[in-house]
């Protein structure tokens, strides 16, 4: 995150990015188990695809799920950085020239760019792999049927009925048009799958009750709404400088999103709707989710 700001809720979130990142640099140094022995340039581009960058707001997700139910942090790590890569991956695959065809990501030059497109795919699919590899390999930290569980989850939430099913879905619309509910089905697997996961992750690894597992699923399905439609106001609302990434794309493309079809009035007010869905969800927690709700105000209201 570039520009610094002393709020306690940012501050943290930061602390939180700073251990992904040391976790993430630490998967991909060469010298681990999953990667030893892979070709120089593929890791530079993999690296370059997932290091020194992004809000870190999925592994963030996890640590604090992971907190709530008092989980081992040490369990929470590979999982976190887990979902970071398959994140970054698929950035890297969205961004390539058949797909978005963007040439900034996170304020630097997109991985196609800083390489070539074949090496882009590589990376992005090195990366989905090593995610697999990460949470697999975490023996010590997470019980096998836990580990099991989150192997099984992550594999639904990125994939054809997850994130995957909902990029096929917006490569589609771009030749029909959607309505608000098709609108909202696709994103809700775009974005939201692994959001949901991030947020249900630490009722996995912590073996928690079916009811509360269940309550931190649906607050990260809030979280995905409105992360994706805070995405959406600011694709139309802010400029590229501030996103590391373009800007008024969709516009552009006269691509569909809610706010496009609602206006920027119905967004905030549902923005609002949507952040005290889910700090009703997270009542029954009381102030052991301070910072989940907090997380839930700074998706709704961010700025980048
Ligand atoms: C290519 C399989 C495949 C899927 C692509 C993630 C995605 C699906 C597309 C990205 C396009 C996009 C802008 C989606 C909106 C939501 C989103 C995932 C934004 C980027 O996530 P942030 O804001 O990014 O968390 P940082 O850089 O902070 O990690």
């Amino acid at each position: 995150m570039d520009r610094l700001s002393d709020d306690p809720f940012e501050t943290r979130l930061r602390e939180a990015a700073s251990r992904t990142e040391t976790a993430l640099a630490a998967a991909l140094s060469g010298t681990s188990f999953l990667v030893a022995g892979a070709p120089d340039v593929l890791l530079s581009a993999m690296r370059h695809g997932s290091l020194d960058g992004g809000k870190r707001l999925r592994p963030f997700l996890v640590e604090e799920s992971a907190r709530l139910f008092g989980a081992d942090p040490a369990a929470a790590a590979p999982v976190a950085i887990a979902l970071e890569c398959i994140h970054c991956y698929s950035l890297i695959h969205d961004d390539l020239p058949a797909m978005d065809d963007d040439d900034l990501r996170r304020g630097r030059p997109t991985v196609h760019k800083a390489f070539d497109e074949a090496t882009a795919i590589l990376a992005g699919d090195a990366l989905l792999t090593l995610a697999f590899g990460l949470v697999a390999e975490a023996d010590g930290a997470i019980e096998p049927g836990n580990r099991l569980a989150l192997i099984r989850l992550l594999s639904r939430e990125a994939g054809a009925a997850g994130m995957v099913g909902g990029q096929a879905l917006d490569l589609a619309a771009e030749t029909m048009v959607l309505d608000a509910a098709e609108i909202a089905r696709m994103q809700a697997m775009k974005t939201g799958a692994l959001i949901a996961f991030a947020a249900e992750a630490g009722a996995i690894l912590a073996g928690a009750a079916p009811e509360a597992r269940r309550a931190l699923r649906r607050y990260g399905e809030i979280l995905g709404l409105a992360f994706q439609l805070a995405d959406d106001l600011l694709d139309e609302t802010a400029d590229a400088a501030t996103l590391g990434k373009a800007a008024g794309k969709d516009a552009a493309r006269g691509k569909k999103t809610l706010p496009a079809l609602n206006g920027i009035a119905w967004t905030r007010n549902e923005l609002d709707r949507l952040v005290g869905e889910a700090e009703a969800v997270l009542a029954p927690f009381g102030a052991s989710a301070a910072t989940l709700r907090e997380a839930a105000r700074f998706v709704a209201f961010r700025d980048r």
